[in-house]
């Protein structure tokens, strides 16, 4: 016999069903939260005859638990984890343990295509273009990768997921993955796709407007509460706000907060880390602990919510020669201009700061970091310009 314990996300479900095309009914599989493994692997330690092979997929174990794995390896050699976040690394050390986040050709790796690749090698499933293709799109998906790739089918797979119970969806893929020789959606699963990601949609555009902004140690952080869609809406809100060292996305029915960011130099692992959670550079997670509680939820509760960038804009825009125009909640106005090519210049209430910044880019980061301030609409940007000329009309 063997069992199977997996995440409960895409990644860790596709674990599952390959675990299901592989063994049949020889396979018991049970899917958790990153906080029930623990409870989990030790009901499977103490109840099970020794004989049962015991996989571990996409998630990892506390060190008490790891210690009594390793005691159940050792008396048995019937375990295999397998795993490619960051955090696990450490499992590496046992003979159980295989943690890769990218492999021998440079691409992250998935659970889902870890453990495919494990099946293959051991000879335990049959490799076919549809579970090739399955397995991709959940690689792409939880890797992100399928973005630079517009990969939308992976998209549209993990959208899926959440559309449906795990049961339907492990059953409606395995079906699939069994009869047909590519993978695709059905018809009726393209049109229920189509409308909800108008909805992920709608839903991104209203949480783009309660962002609010603040520091936390060394960094500028977005704090936004959601229940669903984490991952779309820590992506938008990242490009939407790249002076935004990373977004927090705070889900408070199920006390967690969710870490992304779009930067190369920021890991959020780490961040997550300092609250016992875990997870991957650009994408980690924790627990509501009293402590994040405090950073997170009470001291940011009365900061109002930065105004988006004006977006229609024809007059007050980017680069322009008379300058861009900006303001914050202290009603405190901005322009940014440049001198040269490699000389811009932020004046504060008509007052040049002392800064001086060596492109467009680096001004208005500082501005949008230090001061909150935002691109104000045409008509604010034409009035400002207008008083500037009756002035000049006025001293001539
Ligand atoms: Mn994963």
């Amino acid at each position: 016999m063997y069992k199977l314990l997996s995440h409960n996300d895409l990644d860790g479900v596709g674990c599952g069903i390959l675990a299901k095309l592989a063994f049949h009914d020889q396979v018991k599989v049970r899917y958790n939260s990153i906080a029930s493994l623990d409870r989990e692997i030790e009901y499977f330690l103490d109840n099970n005859q020794q004989d049962t092979f015991l996989f571990i997929t996409d998630l990892s174990p506390n060190e008490k638990i790891e210690k009594r794995l390793n005691d159940y390896y050792n008396a048995t050699g019937n375990v295999q984890l397998l795993d490619h976040h960051k955090t696990a690394h450490h499992l590496n050390e046992y003979e159980w343990g295989k943690v890769v986040v990218e492999d021998e050709n440079g691409y992250l790796t998935s659970a889902t295509s870890l453990f495919y690749q494990y099946l293959i090698t051991q000879g335990l499933i049959e490799k076919t273009n549809s579970i090739t293709e399955f397995v991709e799109l959940v690689r792409q998906y939880d890797t992100w990768e399928w973005e630079k790739n517009e990969n939308h089918q992976a998209h549209r797979l993990n959208t899926l997921f959440y559309l449906v119970s795990i049961e339907e969806f492990e059953e409606k893929m395995l079906e699939r993955l069994k009869s047909s020789e590519q993978f695709d959606f059905d018809e009726f699963e393209k049109k229920i796709l189509n409308m909800e990601e108008e909805k992920i949609k709608r839903y991104i555009r209203r949480k783009k407007r309660e962002l609010v902004q603040t520091a936390m140690g060394e960094f500028f952080t977005g704090v936004v509460y959601a229940e669903s869609y984490h991952s779309e809406l820590g992506n938008e809100l990242g490009k939407e706000n790249v002076h935004l060292d990373f977004i927090a996305i705070l889900n408070m029915g199920g006390k967690k907060i969710s870490f992304r960011t779009i930067h190369d130099h920021i890991d959020v692992s780490a961040i997550a880390g300092e609250f016992g959670g875990g997870g991957h550079q650009k994408a980690a997670g924790c627990s509501l602990t009293d402590e994040a509680y405090k950073q997170y939820v009470a001291q940011t509760f009365h900061i109002e919510p930065i105004p988006e960038d004006a977006k229609r804009n024809s007059y007050n825009l980017r680069f322009s020669s008379f300058g861009t125009l900006y303001k914050n909640l202290k009603k405190e106005i901005f322009l940014l201009y440049s001198i040269s090519d490699f000389d811009w210049v932020i004046e504060k209430n008509k007052l040049p700061l002392d800064q001086n910044f060596t492109s467009f880019y680096e001004a208005e980061w500082f501005l949008k970091r230090n001061y909150q301030a935002w691109l104000v609409k045409d008509e604010v940007f034409v009035d400002y310009l207008m008083g500037e000329a009756r002035k000049i009309r006025q001293q001539e």
